[in-house]
């Protein structure tokens, strides 16, 4: 392996990692250029096992998209319809959001991820009611909801600081934030593909704000669009920078751009070389951060298998009734159940595990049920 690692010129980068120091920009920036592809992830995965060995972590989750009415106009969305009267727009009611948690009442979910549209038209009760109810309806649940980004417009819309926002949601049974709406930290990209958002800087604040407050988050990159490498690795370096100063994020999560349904459907999508590739580069740059998550929606099953061997420790969940990546082209199907998510990650030589949102092992004998009729995946 000496040979191949001296052959790509990646010997100083392996010195770094063999000796735990971290990686800089210009070594970000090489591996993404590193024509030796499985070097790279040969790399990320010696990381990945000295830290997590062959486990392989997934949890039992819902998806909740109460409303997809949306201000934004963000470039990559499939998701969002702009005004409340658009064909395919709505807004549940709460009874309509409990009633999904209802409907799966025989079901061992642990968590429920909620996002929405930033839609103008809510008070601000309905979501800390949204929360309320689904406790009422579920005490142990756990509730990772809402985005930085819905985060900043709530406080912008309803006149109270992003502190005010977050004690309210919390108070009503918030306990952590997923990581969307991160796209790319860098500037000149977020005024191209979404302009009308929270910037990069007011993202990281209210995670700062949230771990301050004992909330656990997450952290994504949206990759595969019009961004460059450099601003790849900035991104992550923006993302490592707060985890330093907070250790609240839990995982970082890259996000296969799908090109169907939206202003920028011209583009490609991101190679099955290029996913690998972006996982291996997070599981090396984050040395502070405990988790690479593959979400297998927007990765695929088959390639979601492969990047268990690129650096990848976590697949997320079952993920059930999700729409933004559906709506955005990935063929996947709607949820697995955790019986198919324990058999490809064996299939794919990896030790399966099932976590709550907080990375606490959760004994998953009681709920091999299949968790939806559509749930029929053939594993790759
Ligand atoms: O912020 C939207 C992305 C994100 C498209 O925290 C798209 O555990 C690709 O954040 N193509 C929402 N991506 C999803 C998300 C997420 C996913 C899994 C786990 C967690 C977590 C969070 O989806 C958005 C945006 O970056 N997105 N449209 C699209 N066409």
């Amino acid at each position: 392996m000496q040979t191949r690692i001296a052959a790509a010129g990646l010997e100083d980068i392996d010195t770094k990692l063999r000796a735990r120091q971290r990686l800089s920009f210009d070594d970000g920036v090489r591996l993404f250029a590193c024509p030796d592809l499985l070097l790279v992830g040969w790399l990320a995965n010696r990381e990945r096992e000295r830290r997590h060995g062959a486990r392989t972590f997934y949890n039992f989750n819902l998806r909740l998209e109460p409303t997809n009415v949306c201000e934004a106009n963000c470039l990559f969305c499939s998701f969002a319809r702009q005004k409340a009267t658009a064909p395919a727009a709505y807004t549940m009611t709460l009874e309509q959001a409990w009633d999904k948690l209802r409907a799966r009442a025989s079901q061992a979910i642990t968590e429920l991820h909620v996002v929405n549209g930033l839609n103008p038209h809510l008070p601000f009760s309905y979501y800390t009611e949204l929360l309320q109810g689904f406790k009422r309806i579920r005490p142990g649940i756990h509730l990772k909801c809402f985005t930085a980004v819905e985060i900043a417009y709530f406080a912008d819309l309803y006149g109270m600081t992003d502190e005010q926002v977050l004690r309210e949601l919390v108070d009503a049974g918030l306990n952590s934030m997923p990581g969307g709406g991160a796209e790319i930290f860098a500037d000149r990209v977020r005024r191209k593909i979404c302009a009308d958002k929270c910037g990069a800087n007011r993202y990281l604040a209210i995670h700062r704000l949230a771990h301050r407050m004992g909330l656990r988050t997450n952290v994504t990159m949206l990759y595969g669009h019009i961004e460059t490498v450099e601003e790849r690795v900035d991104h992550m370096l923006r993302a490592r920078a707060l985890q330093d100063d907070t250790g609240g994020f839990q995982a970082f999560i890259p996000l296969a751009f799908h090109p169907d349904n939206n202003a920028m459907r011209k583009l490609p999508a991101p190679t099955a070389a290029e996913t690998l590739r972006v996982h291996a580069v997070a599981r090396l740059m984050l040395d502070n951060i405990d988790h690479i998550k593959g979400f297998w929606v927007a990765t695929g099953v088959e390639v979601a298998q492969q990047a268990l061997w690129f650096g990848v420790d976590d697949l997320d969940g079952t993920v059930q009734e999700e729409k933004i990546y559906h709506m955005a082209g990935s063929v996947v199907p709607d949820g697995m159940s955790t019986s198919q998510l324990r058999a490809l990650v064996r299939a794919a030589g990896r030790e399966p595990y099932e976590r709550d949102t907080l990375y606490n092992i959760v004994t998953p004998a009681s709920h091999d049920a299949p968790v939806a009729a559509t749930a029929g995946v053939a594993l790759g």
